[in-house]
């Protein structure tokens, strides 16, 4: 296991773990912590035997935000010259599937790194929100885009304006979550989850996220094109075979991942 100072990061299985781990200042994102993040993810996304990534924080906080207290001396040339956070840019580009596991606070840049991953599972305690209109800025690592995407403009419109907080029961019926699970069961169930994405055909997966993404950024036509050509790409995997075979046959799928 790797060694990082504002991260875990541990293989469990075909899973790769990431837990932020910056108690003190409720995991908010700094430097360090965006690039043990990101090299984390990285190593994951490069070894073959991990299917799946979980991104998940404390009980009390995913992360409550970017690190205000390394921000707030910083000049607008500080943050354009350096282009603060672009690196954040990564996260989404990875190709094995991730999910984000959120207990607590997710405000502001940790509403956002949720955001970027592919999936959001929370924990009844969680609470989702972009505050940054309160300290004087906006959103800067994707909140006024993928809210808006995820939840629809009205909803995002008031969340950036009023910087309020949406409790994990309104975050599921807005769609921001894939499911509410009781806190105690969080890390468990996405787990879990991820164990079971983990155990399907690898380049299957990774062909269902490039196509569910493509949605976010083509029309329907194209879209649905660019599906059907990688559906048909699936026939050339050894998986296709093993798969449609042990249905015919009665009995569990063992996938190669190749
Ligand atoms: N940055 C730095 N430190 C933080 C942050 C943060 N975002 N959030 C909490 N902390 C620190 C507190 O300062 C405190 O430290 P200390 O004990 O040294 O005073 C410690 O964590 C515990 O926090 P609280 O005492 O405030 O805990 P409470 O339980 O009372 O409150 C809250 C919890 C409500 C979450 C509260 O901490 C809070 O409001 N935090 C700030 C939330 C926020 O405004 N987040 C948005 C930050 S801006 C942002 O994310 C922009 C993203 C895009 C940037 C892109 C740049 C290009």
């Amino acid at each position: 296991n790797m060694h990082y100072e504002t991260i875990i990061a541990e293989k469990k299985g075909r899973v790769g773990l990431i837990t932020l781990n910056r108690p003190k200042a409720l995991n908010a994102i700094n430097r360090q912590l965006t690039q043990e993040v990101l090299d984390a993810a990285t190593a994951f996304e490069t070894d073959p035997d991990i299917g799946c990534i979980v991104i998940t924080g404390s009980e009390k906080a995913f992360a409550a935000g970017a690190d205000i207290k390394e921000m707030q001396d910083r000049s607008f040339i500080d943050m354009y010259g350096a282009d603060w956070f672009a690196d954040w840019e990564r996260l989404p580009r990875l190709r094995k599937p991730t999910i984000a596991a959120v207990a607590g606070f997710a405000l502001g840049g940790g509403c956002e790194l949720a955001m970027m991953c592919d999936f959001i599972l929370a924990a009844d305690t969680a609470r989702f929100g972009q505050p940054e209109i309160k300290l004087g800025v906006m959103p800067g690592m994707g909140g006024s885009q993928r809210l808006t995407r995820l939840i629809g403009r009205a909803k995002a419109m008031e969340m950036c304006l009023t910087g309020r907080m949406m409790d994990a029961a309104e975050a599921e019926r807005a769609g921001l979550v894939s499911r509410v699970v009781p806190a105690a069961e969080l890390l468990a169930d996405a787990m879990t989850t991820a164990e079971t994405i983990a155990s399907m055909s690898l380049p299957a997966a990774m062909m269902v996220k490039e196509a569910v993404n493509r949605a976010d950024e083509v029309d329907l036509a194209e879209g649905l094109r660019f599906e059907r050509r990688l559906f048909h790409s699936t026939f050339a995997l050894e998986d296709q075979k093993e798969g449609m075979a042990a249905f015919v046959e009665k009995r569990p799928a063992v996938f190669k991942n190749r």
